[in-house]
This record gives structure tokens, C-alpha cells and sequence, in this order.
């Protein structure tokens, strides 16, 4: 059948809305009729070419929608189910999977940065060419057609562009808090971005009971959001930063450091805005070959401890339903999360609104 899509032919470039062919989901995958796809900064790595992916692609990897048909052999939804996408697609028997670490799933890992079918193929044809697809999604298309493995039934009395959030941002920011984290109530947090994952961070911290949370951007319209989120303290990011947090932790530094941007710099002053013994989780993806120079001369003498936090260390299938109940009992506010909506053929606006910094979460419904 004929779709249309967002289209990334060459890297650095706009994307281009296609009328592209989709073939039906084959065995152990489903088709999905998108209903919403949210704005992410990873995208945009896909398109600066920072983040690899073979080209022509359709991006997009924070999506929600319906059911429409599915693959033999599909248990676990049926045609007119709600579902949200897991960008991290997981087998559920191998090392990680086994080991409790579905963020990790070795099976999925080539497939996903492949931007293919477990089989080598692509289900997407535009000029009779292949077309792939972002981390085994590319919700930036009316439909998608995704290994079951990716797909999560939520309620249906959320709206979907609710759903498609928690497939990134959400289960990112939040899952960074709870689980990698594990901030535990009183317990001292500091943010550094507070953007569509850095909100999250925020209201995970403080549904953890964290104090006080600081929230840290270079862009003072986020002040007023990251404190309707939960932050006790709001900095505007400059040289004086990490002796502010230390002036707000009795002089130690922080419990807590998060990093949701991305930047060297900022990975680099949240070490030094750690308290000794504390924890810096690194959350923002920075392009792969770059360096960041956290002292071993410091953690060794300090104990500070370093992690990285992928997915929020979530399990998609246990916690994107979950994260949907807590929205529905008013325990995240995930509708205060989207400040603008686009068409998909204005997706191009959308990135660049992104790119300025003054939209919370930018979704494209369809
Ligand atoms: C990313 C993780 C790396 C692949 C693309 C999606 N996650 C969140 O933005
Ligand atoms: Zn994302």
C-alpha cells in the first residue's frame, strides 16, 4: 500500500515528505497506523549524521497509534489495539534479556542500528529502493511495519500522543530517576537541561521524594516549567553553576547529577557538581568517537561513581503501562509535556522550533 512519510535522503539535509510503498507485516511483526510521533534531539542526530544510520531513512523513534493488522504467529495484540513503540526492541531470551536488562538486548542490537528487518530486508520501498528505518521504528510515516518485539498495548483512554512520549522521553528521564539512579526521598538533585527529557528527570526525582532538585538551563524560559515539574531551584547555566549547587548541598555538591543534554562540557561539570560518593548518570547522548574528560585522579580519591542511563533502564512491556497508569491517576504530567503539535508535512518547522529551545516536546499527529 501507498503511504506517505518523512524521508531523510542525505545527511544535513531537509526532510522530504514522500509517498513511499509499505508491504504487510510478515510473520512475528505488525502494522501500525500512527496517531503520534514526538519531537526528539536524537532524530536530529540521525540527520547531522551524528548518530549513523544508513540512508535513505525514516526517522522518528517516540510513536504511538493503532493496530492495524498483524504477522502470524502475533499473540500479543490484535487489530484495534492501542500500542506505544519501544525504540529498543527486545528478544526477552538472551544475556540481557534474561538478566533483567531489556535496554540491553543483544539480539536487537545490530537489527536496530541496521535500520532493517531481523531478515536483512526492508518493508518500506521508495523508487524501488529500500528504505530504513531510525532504531526499528521510523514513526515519522502514516503506518509502520515493526517486529512485535517493539510494540506495547497500553489503555485506550489515554490520548495517544500521551502514549507515543512515553516510548522516549518519559520512560528516559523518569526510568533515569527511578531505576538507574535510584534517588531515594531527601536526597539532593541537580539537572543539567531541562528539555523533554530533563523535565522528566525532574518529576522522577520528585516522585522519588528527592531535595532539594536544581534545575540547570542556559534558556530562562524553562525556569517557570522545570518548578511546574518539581524543581526546588532553578540556575541559569554558566560559570558560576557548580558553586551554586555546592551553596544549595551544604558546600558538598549534589547526591545526584544528571546530564540530559548531551555536551562534553556539561558531562564534565556535573562530575564536579557531584557530591563525593555521589552519582553523575549520564542521560544525553553524545556522538559516538567523542571524548569526555572525567578525571580518574578524582573518582578514584572521591568514589564518586560515574553511570550511563539508556532507556531509563526501563522494561518497556511492565513499565510503559505503568508510566500511563501514574498519568492517569495525575502522578506525571504528561499533558503539560507537549506545547506544540504539527502536521507531518510541517516537520521541518518542527526541528527547527526544537533546534530554538522553547518547545517542551514538539509531537507531529497524524
Ligand atoms: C535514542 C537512543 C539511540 C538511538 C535513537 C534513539 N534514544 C532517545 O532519544
Ligand atoms: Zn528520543
Amino acid at each position: 500500500m501507498k503511504m506517505q512519510a518523512a524521508v531523510l535522503t542525505e545527511f544535513n539535509t531537509p526532510f522530504q515528505i514522500e509517498t513511499v510503498e509499505l508491504s504487510p507485516p510478515q510473520a512475528g511483526e505488525v502494522m501500525i497506523k500512527m496517531a503520534a510521533s514526538g519531537v526528539c534531539h536524537s532524530d536530529w542526530h540521525v540527520v547531522e549524521g551524528l548518530s549513523y544510520f544508513p540512508l535513505p531513512i525514516i526517522c522518528g523513534h517516540e510513536g504511538a497509534g493503532i493496530v492495524e493488522s498483524v504477522g502470524e504467529g502475533v499473540t500479543s495484540v490484535e487489530p484495534g489495539d492501542h500500542v506505544t513503540l519501544s525504540f529498543r526492541a527486545n528478544c526477552d531470551g538472551c544475556f540481557y534479556c534474561q538478566r533483567g536488562k531489556p535496554n540491553l538486548c543483544e539480539v536487537y542490537t545490530p537489527v536496530l542500528r541496521s535500520g532493517l528487518m531481523k531478515d536483512g530486508t526492508s518493508r518500506i520501498a521508495w523508487r524501488d529502493e529500500p528504505v530504513h528505518i531510525m532504531t526499528g521504528l521510523g514513526c515519522f510515516a502514516e503506518y509502520v511495519v515493526i517486529p512485535e518485539d517493539a510494540v506495547v498495548p497500553v489503555r485506550r483512554d489515554v490520548p495517544l500522543e500521551v502514549a507515543a512520549l512515553v516510548g522516549c522521553a518519559v520512560s528516559t528521564g523518569v526510568g533515569a530517576a527511578i531505576y538507574t539512579a535510584d534517588v531515594r526521598p531527601g536526597e539532593s538533585v541537580a539537572v543539567y537541561g531541562a528539555g523533554g527529557v530533563g523535565l522528566n528527570i525532574i518529576m522522577g526525582a520528585a516522585l522519588c521524594g528527592a531535595d532539594p532538585i536544581i534545575a540547570i538551563d542556559t534558556n530562562s524560559s524553562k525556569m517557570e516549567i522545570a518548578r511546574e515539574f518539581g524543581a526546588t531551584h532553578t540556575l541559569y547555566s554558566d560559570e558560576s553553576t557548580i558553586g551554586q549547587i555546592q551553596t544549595l548541598t551544604q558546600g558538598r555538591g549534589a547526591d545526584h547529577v544528571f546530564e540530559s543534554v548531551g555536551l562534553q562540557v556539561l558531562q564534565e561539570a556535573g562530575l564536579e557538581a557531584t557530591r563525593p560518593g555521589g552519582t553523575l548518570t549520564l542521560v544525553g547522548l553524545t556522538p559516538f568517537g567523542s571524548g569526555t574528560n572525567l578525571p580518574g585522579a578524582v573518582i578514584t580519591r572521591t568514589e564518586k561513581v560515574v553511570r550511563g542511563s539508556f532507556y531509563g533502564s526501563v522494561h518497556p512491556r511492565r513499565d510503559f503501562p505503568m508510566f500511563l497508569d501514574m498519568y492517569s491517576n495525575g502522578k506525571l504530567m504528561l499533558d503539560e509535556l507537549v506545547t506544540r503539535r504539527y502536521r507531518l508535512n510541517e516537520i521541518n518547522e518542527a526541528y527547527a522550533n526544537m533546534l530554538t529551545g522553547e518547545v517542551a516536546r514538539g509531537v507531529i499527529v497524524f
